[in-house]
């Protein structure tokens, strides 16, 4: 809002003073509305998706995500009210028992019952969110009798195969050549995770879930997809020159688009003309402990 012509206007010298003092509280008033009008546009802006709601992170895409998600705004109230309650018990004795004279305040030793409060109140908290992050954790381990989809995801420096274990057909990145993991929604899919090389992580970054991909055992999780659309994944584990480079792009698609791109691409494979797109012919299910010895073409 400008400022007044009033306020610009010239004053006699004594009435000065009272006036300012009379435009202060409204002006003081005015910023601080202002900050808070800007403060609205910032969240409106920035948590059109949700993100606020979200407390920062990416929506998820799948069932197990979903619960993930709940699990993580669950600690951040309760985390938000502990603050809350802290900061106002600190405000509150600092300034309700703030110095006033040089008498001794009345001294006191112990109170049993708040003593016992503050170690059994965090205690049960800690417990309460300990249960709820196991829970949803081991969410990813529950495996259906007939996944709809196994993939055999195999990082290796530096980049991705995804074997289409039911389809036969293997889709190779290298690296600066990221490989897209094209997905039907609302099925089941069973990921293995093997590796000829060294230590990678395999992180889509919508599941709010990643798992490490280890020389020498079979990992594996499974999620229900529940979103269509392009999303983003990448290795987190630190695998040696070229680890930024492990990139990849997840392409969720209705059955129907699904069906299409593996028929195309499967030809594409069969043609040998796309050194990313192979025929897979090694075994339709991986059994757990194998030595990660999954074919590489991109060699
Ligand atoms: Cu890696």
């Amino acid at each position: 809002m400008p400022a007044g012509p009033r306020r610009r206007a010239p004053r006699a010298e004594g009435q000065r003073a009272p006036r300012a003092k009379k435009q202060r509280a409204p002006r003081s008033r005015r910023i601080a509305f202002r900050l808070a009008g800007l403060f609205a546009l910032a969240v409106l802006t920035t948590g059109c998706d949700g993100k606020w709601s979200r407390g920062g992170w990416p929506s998820p895409i799948t069932d197990q995500g979903d619960r993930v998600l709940g699990v993580w705004r669950g600690s951040m109230i309760t985390a938000g009210f502990v603050g809350v309650f802290v900061i106002g018990l600190i405000l509150v004795s600092a300034l309700a028992f703030r110095r006033r004279g040089d008498e001794l305040p009345r001294q006191v030793r112990y109170n049993l019952p708040i003593e016992v409060l503050y170690t059994v109140v965090p205690m049960i908290i800690v417990a309460v969110l300990f249960y709820f992050t196991a829970i949803r954790e081991n969410d990813e381990d529950k495996f259906s009798v007939h996944p709809d989809l196994s993939i055999n995801v195999v990082g290796f420096q530096w980049a991705w195969q995804f074997n289409y274990l039911d389809d036969g057909l293997a889709v190779t990145g290298r690296p600066g050549e990221y490989p897209e993991l094209v997905l039907p929604v609302d099925k089941t899919v069973r990921f293995y995770e093997t590796s000829p090389d060294v230590i990678h992580a395999f992180w889509v970054i919508p599941f709010l879930f990643k798992r490490d991909v280890v020389p020498g055992r079979t990992n594996s999780f499974e999620v229900h997809l529940n979103h269509i659309g392009d999303f983003k994944g990448k290795c987190t584990e630190y695998c040696g020159t070229n680890h930024d480079r492990m990139l990849f792009t997840v392409r969720v698609v209705s059955q129907a688009d699904y069906d299409a791109w593996l028929q195309q691409t499967k030809a594409t494979a069969a043609a040998g003309t796309d050194p990313k797109f192979t025929v897979y012919d090694g075994p339709r299910s991986i059994s757990f402990g194998n030595t990660g010895d999954t074919q590489r073409s991109h060699q």
